[in-house]
């Protein structure tokens, strides 16, 4: 069992080991209080969004607590864990939920699940139905008929709230869409039914991945930033080019989701190093967000989406957004994106005042999401258990945007 700093599980502020450092993490704050009811009429549940949207720009990210179904988490984590199971990543005898690993096998030999290259298995039904999830695509409408009705605003000067009725899709979310029931009501979505956007920019989802001499599947790194040395699983947002990457998605509510699904089985030692969604993900879509969704409980201490709170925002992190978040990595196959392995080194790297850079992080529960904008700066903190961290980024945009592939 690798070693790290003591630990107080479940106290804030503590000492972790992230990347190849280690740092002292404080306590993202839960704004799942804002969540509107979804039976509130739309003025109440716009005033709600327009809480969380603002916390979002202000700070961030959001975190989420208990948004999506703990039993739904559940079916989706056992068809990860019996595929690990079937594929000889699990310790054997342990309980197949625990997804503790053989170590032995860990340390001697580098075979990795490889879950990123694994797009029909994030795109089986418990896993699916848990990554598009009609909570997110209601969450995600909310948050984008906000960040509208401000950028009308900031435009045109104050205005109500939703004064177009055409918007007023919020009533037709809580009303008519069963909400345990979302494949189904995605498989019987048709263009100009209710639940489809009218927009124009179906064609999107099939453009041509240019990504040519990248064929890994979208997660991978690269090995000259490689610190723990096999790059497996803990990499990159970087831009998916697979088979799956051109499976067109119907937008429904005015959303859409990537079709590929950042899916990861994260071992020990293994972290994904700092970094800023918008190197990866092309500024075609500057509106995307990410929803990362952790497949069961992971505290920090088996690697968990930490943020640095305003590095979205404020004025102190200007340079890292224009400098490091100005350039264009992951398609050449000689950067991995990262700022540094070490979390510690990012203010000397980028030029920023010592100690500008604050982590917070959270002990996940399952249920519960992290939101995050493409100009937040995060990373994970390393995985120091002998379980594998199961996890999945999912990528979500208003759907007459752009796709970012
Ligand atoms: O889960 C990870 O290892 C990386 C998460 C991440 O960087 C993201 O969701 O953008
Ligand atoms: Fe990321």
């Amino acid at each position: 069992m690798p070693t790290g700093p003591a630990l107080t599980p479940g106290l804030f502020p503590r000492s972790i080991k992230a990347g190849t450092g280690h740092v002292v993490v404080g306590p993202m704050q839960d704004s799942s209080m804002w969540l509107p009811d979804r039976h509130s009429d739309t003025a109440q549940q716009s005033a709600g969004f327009h809480r969380l949207f603002d916390i979002l720009s202000d700070q961030g990210y959001l975190l989420l607590r208990g948004l999506l179904s703990p039993t739904k988490v559940a079916a989706a984590r056992a068809r990860i864990t019996d595929h690990l199971d079937q594929s000889g990543f699990l310790k054997p005898g342990a309980p197949k939920d625990e997804a503790a690993i053989d170590m032995d096998r860990y340390r001697s030999d580098m075979l990795r699940p490889g879950l990123l290259e694994r797009q029909e298995l994030a795109h089986q039904e418990p896993l699916l139905d848990l990554f598009e999830d009609p909570r997110l695509y209601w969450l995600f409408q909310g948050l984008y008929l906000a960040w509208d009705s401000v950028a009308r605003s900031e435009r045109e000067g104050p205005e109500q709230i939703y004064p177009d009725p055409k918007r007023r899709r919020l009533d037709l979310v809580s009303e008519q869409e069963p909400f345990e029931d979302n494949r189904a009501a995605q498989r019987d979505a048709s263009p100009g039914s209710d639940n489809v956007n009218d927009s124009d920019s179906d064609d999107d989802a099939d453009e041509e991945c240019d990504d040519d001499d990248d064929d890994n599947g979208g997660g991978e790194r690269d090995d000259d930033d490689d610190a723990d040395g096999d790059g497996e699983d803990n990499g990159s947002c970087r831009a998916p080019c697979g088979p799956s990457a051109d499976i067109s998605t119907e937008p429904r509510w005015g959303i859409k989701t990537l079709p590929f699904k950042w899916l990861r089985a994260v071992g020990p030692d293994l972290f994904t190093g700092p970094h800023l969604d918008r190197v990866y993900l092309s500024s075609r879509s500057p509106r995307l967000l990410t929803a990362w969704i952790p497949l069961g409980a992971i505290a920090i201490e088996m690697g968990s989406l930490m943020v640095v709170p305003g590095s979205n925002s404020s004025p102190q992190f200007h340079p890292l957004r224009t400098n490091y978040g100005a350039s264009s990595v992951g398609k050449d196959g000689t950067a991995s994106g990262w700022i540094a392995s070490d979390p510690n080194e990012i203010e000397g790297k980028t030029g920023l005042p010592q100690d500008t850079v604050q982590w917070l992080g959270a002990d996940y529960q399952p249920g519960d999401v992290c939101i995050i904008g493409l100009d937040v700066l995060h990373m994970t903190s390393t995985n120091t258990t002998d379980r594998w961290r199961i996890s999945c980024d999912t990528r979500w945009f208003p759907a007459g945007d752009p796709s970012p592939f």
